[in-house]
């Protein structure tokens, strides 16, 4: 139950004080420690400087920040200002930026000054000009510069747990990026129910997540979880490679340590280099795309650390089916975390039983209210209570979910529904692969067959006695129908910006 004029600043931020964490350090970076009593002061300084600006309440303050403690200051002084923080992806293209900023019809943008050069054509080509536009800091006028002046208290403006609170961008294959709309209670429902019960956060732990803030993922592991629990969140501001990830955990020392399949296949391979220290680590955790069972097991085997693998959105917020520490089986999503329900329906909106694949529908307090301006996906996935999540999975009797990959990346070969991840586990099993995806394309016949991209392990050659190796290791491991075909050796697969293979790209190359 949440209380009546509840602004959820009041829980994240400004409880911190009166619970006596004023001293304790509450986010930590390369460039220094932040107090708890100083970010409530920043947060504080921030709600007043937008206030100030004259952006009013409902309105819309797009974000192009790098992690840092600017980032945590905006996002919360915004909605103690009853102002809509609207974080984007950091490592977008001008012309992403111009429809952004025209689709929120935004009055503020903040961006941080490593992004100029495609954050700045991108306000000169959008059909709308925000009226506030500052860099994060660096300028005179910038957003850092003019929060010295500001006052450090702030009384949050009285909201309701129903009321918006805070957009989030997700982008699919197709179209255009929509703005999935979240409300005041929502982070309060991903923190206490995937955060506290599922992953058994507290306040000792120090979170550090290679996920960024602007992703829904980061944005809980390195932000909302910390603050729900009043612990510590080490932040990296630059792009996390095996290297900046290795050295971040060395120098502090986290907990709780959130990553993305992609890197820990790269951190597995740089593993074979260097040892960094991960004694402080007590748990590792991956989403984003489904973890292969061999990932896990090479991360075990190199680090002796378990990986929670599990699987979330950015309209549900986080992640809603998950592993748990004392329940893993890897190559499965895990089972439902407390606070949703979810179920496998075939096309036609039935019901399938244990072992059948098909969509996977998702009910729970967080789901974001719709899309912005966007009332045909919104229709389309937020179907009453439920959310169409576009994944396809497998339930079994014991309630395990197994990813088969997105609804519209599965393939059919000779009329049978075919996994695509489950083509792509069996590959990354063998030990001269390092990553893979597969699509299905058409053969010379015109009939769809799987066709496999692969990364090959360092100094391995790709020859046509290795593609012959591989078919005959998946010939091994799965049904006969389901062997690629074709291989195609690659340096590198096409991602989205938060580690998804973009199989798509993938299909329109041949
Ligand atoms: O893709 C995921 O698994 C995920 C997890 C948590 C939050 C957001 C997303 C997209």
């Amino acid at each position: 139950a949440f209380p009546h004029g509840f602004n959820v600043a009041r829980v994240f931020i400004d409880r911190h004080l009166a619970e006596g964490r004023a001293a304790k350090i509450a986010v930590r970076t390369a460039q220094g420690d932040t107090s708890y009593a100083e970010l409530v002061a920043g947060v504080n300084r921030a709600a007043n400087l937008l206030t100030c600006l004259g952006i009013a309440q409902g309105e819309r303050l797009l974000m192009i920040v790098k992690d840092s403690v600017a980032f945590l200051q905006l996002f919360w002084g915004a909605i103690k200002a009853g102002v809509v923080p609207v974080p984007l992806n950091t490592m977008l293209r001008a012309k992403d930026y111009a429809f952004m900023i025209a689709d929120s019809g935004c009055a503020a943008l903040v961006y941080s000054p490593e992004f100029a050069t495609e954050v700045e054509p991108g306000l000169a080509g959008a059909a709308h000009r925000p009226g506030v536009v500052m860099r994060a800091e660096g300028a005179e006028d910038g957003f850092a510069a003019r929060l010295t002046g500001q006052s450090d208290r702030f009384e949050a403006i009285p909201a309701s747990a129903e009321d918006d609170c805070f957009w989030l961008y997700s982008s699919g294959s197709t179209g255009n990026p929509k703005g999935a709309v979240h409300r005041h209670r929502d982070m309060v429902v991903t923190s206490e129910f995937y955060g506290v019960r599922t992953l058994g956060a507290r306040e000792d732990d120090v979170f550090f997540s290679a996920a960024k803030l602007f992703f829904a993922y980061g944005l809980g592991n390195g932000m909302t979880f910390p603050l729900w629990v009043g612990g510590t969140s080490v932040l990296l501001d630059a792009r996390p490679t095996p290297q900046s990830t290795f050295a971040m955990v060395e120098r502090f020392r986290p907990t709780l340590y959130f990553g993305v399949p992609t890197l820990y296949a790269a951190q597995i391979h740089a593993l074979d280099e260097v040892r960094p220290d991960f004694s402080s680590v007590r748990l590792c955790v991956s989403a984003g795309e489904a973890l292969p069972a061999e990932t896990l097991r090479r991360w075990k085997d190199r680090t002796g650390l378990d990986i929670l693998d599990g699987i979330g959105s950015t309209e549900l917020l986080h992640i809603f089916i998950s592993n748990r520490p004392d329940d893993i089986r890897p190559g499965t999503s895990g089972r439902m975390v407390e606070g949703y329900d979810g179920a496998v329906f075939d096309d036609e909106g039935n019901r399938l039983p244990p072992g059948e694949s098909g969509r996977l529908m998702i009910r729970g307090l967080s789901a974001a209210r719709c899309y912005w301006n966007n009332p045909e996906r919104t229709a389309s996935t937020m179907l009453g209570e439920w959310l169409n999540t576009g994944d396809t999975y497998i339930c079994d009797a014991d309630g395990y979910f197994t990813y088969c990959g997105r609804s519209d990346d599965m393939l059919k070969v000779g009329g049978i529904w075919c996994s695509p991840f489950e083509i792509e586990a069996a590959l990354i099993e063998h030990p001269d692969v390092l990553e893979a995806a597969v699509v299905g394309n058409p053969d010379a016949e015109g009939l769809i067959k799987p066709e496999a991209y692969v990364v090959l392990a360092d100094g391995v050659r790709g020859t046509s006695s290795l593609q012959h190796t591989l078919a005959q290791h998946c010939k091994a491991r799965l049904a006969p129908y389901k062997f690629p075909r074709r291989f195609h050796f690659v340096d590198d697969l096409p991602k989205t910006a938060t580690g998804k293979i973009q199989r798509f790209r993938l299909r329109t190359q041949v």
